[in-house]
Parts: structure tokens; C-alpha cells; sequence
């Protein structure tokens, strides 16, 4: 981009629309079409869904994938910064059970703050990426009450299998469940700068707060269940579904919708065709686990809801979003309380907020960074006059 090119006409009908579209800064770490749906740093989602997730760590940091001599010397960077304080375990073996575990995550991050903070914004997304995977664990771990015997955390683990070896379930297929797990944290670890926890977070960011407080704000913002949550209440929904039969599963839906209720997994601000992230999970769920009953659910409303949901002229896009198959997939490998599901995906966000974050306050504009989110708003019957003054 060169000069004052116009990259928009902003009229009144934009206002109050949650700034929906308008281009308000560059993002180097991905963007998302509405055909396409996200790319990092140039590739297309399905083309990384098979890497590791240091690697995609490596390529929203350094916008290159890495070769194997820089692999291996980050993953052994990672490890380094990974030991969490003993505090944690302490701040986690008070907190109300029945919290919500995004709430839990959100302090998690704050007591990494507190005890961790270097003040170089790089350093700190670093480690807090390099801490979440133990901090995850031991979040379940407390919070299920299962605070005896935890395992010591293993840094010489890849990140997944920390959190695996933390969470130590019974009776579970380990491999499965760190496929499942992996490929989730690479499939969400960042959406555009735009998307409300990543725009919350930076804005926290812009007035300087450090990167452990931006990410817990951003992190309450990802929590509600138009946003992240829906990976919960779309699973929620499909419990409730309880059949793949289509003709009672379009009731369900129809049913949903007539008590003002949303259709969860479905829909999008930006994209405007099936979100290819929803693709890639729906083709591993057809490799792991194609009988699984949740799975076939979710197979059925594939089907049917964007049908009923194209009925509504209003919605702009009635295809299946990340969330519809997430849950499934989590479920099927172990993780059956779907409460949990958006902490996940805060895991994988801490890395395209963390990156974000970077660029935003230590790369843009020549190094001097983005100045302090200052959007304006117009009071209702403010004059002409006013607004151009
Ligand atoms: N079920 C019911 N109504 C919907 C849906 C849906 N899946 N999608 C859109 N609408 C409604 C929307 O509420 C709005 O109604 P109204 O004019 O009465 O306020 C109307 O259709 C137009 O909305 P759109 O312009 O199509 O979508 P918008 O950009 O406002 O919202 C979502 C996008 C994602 C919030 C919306 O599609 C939704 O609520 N989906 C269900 C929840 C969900 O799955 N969220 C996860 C999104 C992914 N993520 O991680 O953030
Ligand atoms: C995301 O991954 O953040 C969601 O799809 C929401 C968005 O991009 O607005």
C-alpha cells in the first residue's frame, strides 16, 4: 500500500454494525477471505493442518516455516521457557470448581503475569505459549479435583504431549487424543486481526498494558458463546439433538430457531462459504471416528441446517463454521464435559494474539508500534458540523 489510497467509504449505515468490515489497520500474521477462510502468512489453512503446532508457533512469529536446523533449535527454545510457577497451583487449588474453566484460564494467565513478566513483548508471548500447555493441564487436573499425583511436567515433551502427560486421563487412547489435540491448536491459532478476542487483546495492548493482561482480556472476550463458546454450545446442542435421522434433526433445527435461539456452528461475519478449518475436522473425523455418534450428528446437520438457515435472507452465510465438528472430535478422544472446549481454543489463540501483539507493538510503523486504540463514536444527533471538527 503506497500514499492515501481510499480503502473504504464509511457512511452512517456502518455505524453500530461492530465496526463490521471497516479496515482499520495490517495484520502480518494471517488473513481470512470469505471463500477461503484463513491463511498464515500466505498458506492456506488445509496445506498446514498436518504440521506440528511449533512449527505454525515458528511461522506467526517469524512469517517463514521453519527448516529443520530452526525447528529443532525453537522447539528446544520452547522448552526452555516452558516451567510454570509453583503459585499457579496454589491460585488454582482456590478457585470455585463450578467456575467456568474460561474463567479459570483467564487467571491462569494473570498469575503467569504476575510471576513471570519480563516487560519485552516478544520474550513474553514466547513464554506464555511455552507455559500454556502445563498451565492447561493443571487447569483440569485442580478443577476436577484431581490434585494428587500429578505428573512432573516432562519439558523435554513437545507441547501436546506435556498437556497429555499433565492431564494423565485413564483409560484413554493417547495418541489419538494428541493428534486430535494438535491438529485443533493448529487449526485455531490465529483468524485475521480482526476477530474480536484478537482485536480485544491487541486493543488492551495499544495503552500498553503487558501481553499477560492483554491475553486475559482477550480471553474473556473469546469466551462468549457467539465467539469461542460456541465450540461448547454448538456440542451442548448436538447432545441435545441425540439423533442423525434428518427429518428430526431439521425439526430440531427449525425448533431452535423459532425460540430466537442461535444455530451454533454455523455462520460467520467474514466467510461466506463452509469454513475450510470445519472441512479439514469433518475429513478427520471421517478417518478416526465415523461411528461415533456425535460424529454422525454432526455429519446430519452439516446437511440439513445451512438448507434451513439459507431460508432466513438475513444470514449472510449459513454454512458450517469452526465449531460444529470441534466438540465431536474432543469428545470422541476423551474430553466429554464440553465446558472445556473453549479453553482450548484459547490455548491455540494465545499464539496468533501473542504474534499479533508483537507485530502490533514493536514492528509497525518503522518499530514505533500502533498508538492507543482511539475509535470515534458520534453522539445521537450530533451535527455535521461537530463530526468534521
Ligand atoms: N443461527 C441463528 N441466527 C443466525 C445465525 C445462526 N447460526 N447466523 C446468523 N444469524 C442471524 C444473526 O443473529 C443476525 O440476526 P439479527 O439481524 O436478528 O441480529 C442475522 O442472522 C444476520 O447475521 P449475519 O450478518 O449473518 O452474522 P453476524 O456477522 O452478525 O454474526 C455469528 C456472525 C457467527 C455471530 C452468527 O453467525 C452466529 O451467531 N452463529 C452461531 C454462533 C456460532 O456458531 N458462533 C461461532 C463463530 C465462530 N467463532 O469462533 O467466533
Ligand atoms: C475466529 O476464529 O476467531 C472466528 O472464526 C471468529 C472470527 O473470525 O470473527
Amino acid at each position: 500500500m503506497t500514499g492515501d489510497e481510499t480503502l473504504f467509504e464509511v457512511t452512517s449505515a456502518h455505524l453500530n454494525t461492530g465496526l463490521r468490515g471497516l479496515p482499520v489497520g495490517t495484520c502480518f500474521t494471517s488473513f481470512v477471505t470469505p471463500t477461503e477462510g484463513v491463511h498464515y502468512c500466505g498458506y492456506p489453512i488445509a496445506e498446514l493442518a498436518e504440521q506440528e503446532p511449533e512449527d505454525i508457533v515458528y511461522l506467526l512469529f517469524n512469517k517463514e516455516l521453519p527448516n529443520d536446523e530452526q525447528r529443532v533449535k525453537f522447539v528446544e527454545d520452547l522448552q526452555s521457557r516452558g516451567e510454570v510457577p509453583e503459585q499457579i497451583n496454589e491460585v488454582f487449588r482456590s478457585l470455585p470448581k463450578d467456575g467456568h474453566p474460561m474463567d479459570w484460564l483467564s487467571i491462569g494467565i494473570h498469575v503467569l503475569g504476575m510471576t513471570c513478566l519480563t516487560g519485552d513483548w516478544k520474550e513474553d508471548a514466547l513464554n506464555m505459549v511455552a507455559k500454556m500447555p502445563r498451565v492447561m493441564g493443571l487447569m483440569f487436573r485442580y478443577r476436577e479435583g484431581r490434585e494428587d499425583n500429578i505428573p512432573e511436567d516432562n519439558l523435554s515433551q513437545t507441547m501436546v504431549q506435556r498437556f497429555v502427560n499433565t492431564l494423565d486421563f485413564e483409560s484413554v487412547d493417547k495418541e489419538k487424543m494428541g493428534k486430535i489435540v494438535a491438529t485443533y491448536l493448529v487449526l485455531h491459532m490465529d483468524h485475521g486481526g480482526g476477530n474480536l478476542s484478537t482485536f480485544t487483546g491487541k486493543a488492551i495492548a495499544s495503552g500498553h498494558a503487558n501481553v499477560y493482561s492483554s491475553m486475559a482480556g482477550a480471553m474473556n472476550a473469546l469466551s462468549g458463546p457467539l465467539h469461542g463458546r460456541a465450540n461448547q454450545s454448538c456440542l451442548e446442542f448436538v447432545l441435545k439433538v441425540g439423533t442423525d435421522d434428518p427429518i428430526k434433526v431439521e425439526e430440531f433445527v427449525r425448533s431452535e430457531l423459532e425460540a430466537k435461539r442461535p444455530i451454533y456452528g454455523f455462520g460467520h461475519a467474514v466467510l461466506r462459504a463452509e469454513d475450510p478449518r470445519a472441512t479439514v475436522q469433518f475429513a478427520l473425523g471421517e478417518k478416526i471416528c465415523p461411528d461415533d455418534e456425535n460424529f454422525k450428528i454432526i455429519r446430519t446437520l452439516r446437511e440439513v441446517a445451512p438448507k434451513v438457515l439459507a431460508e432466513n435472507p438475513k444470514i449472510s452465510n449459513p454454512n458450517a463454521n469452526v465449531d460444529i465438528a470441534s466438540g465431536a472430535l474432543l469428545h470422541h478422544v476423551g474430553f466429554t464435559d464440553p465446558t472445556y472446549y473453549t479453553t482450548f481454543f484459547g490455548w491455540a489463540r494465545v499464539a496468533g494474539i501473542g504474534a499479533q501483539i508483537f507485530d502490533e507493538r514493536v514492528v509497525m510503523r518503522d518499530g514505533k508500534g500502533v498508538p492507543i486504540y482511539r475509535p470515534k463514536y458520534i453522539a445521537e444527533g450530533q451535527t455535521l458540523r461537530h463530526l468534521n471538527q
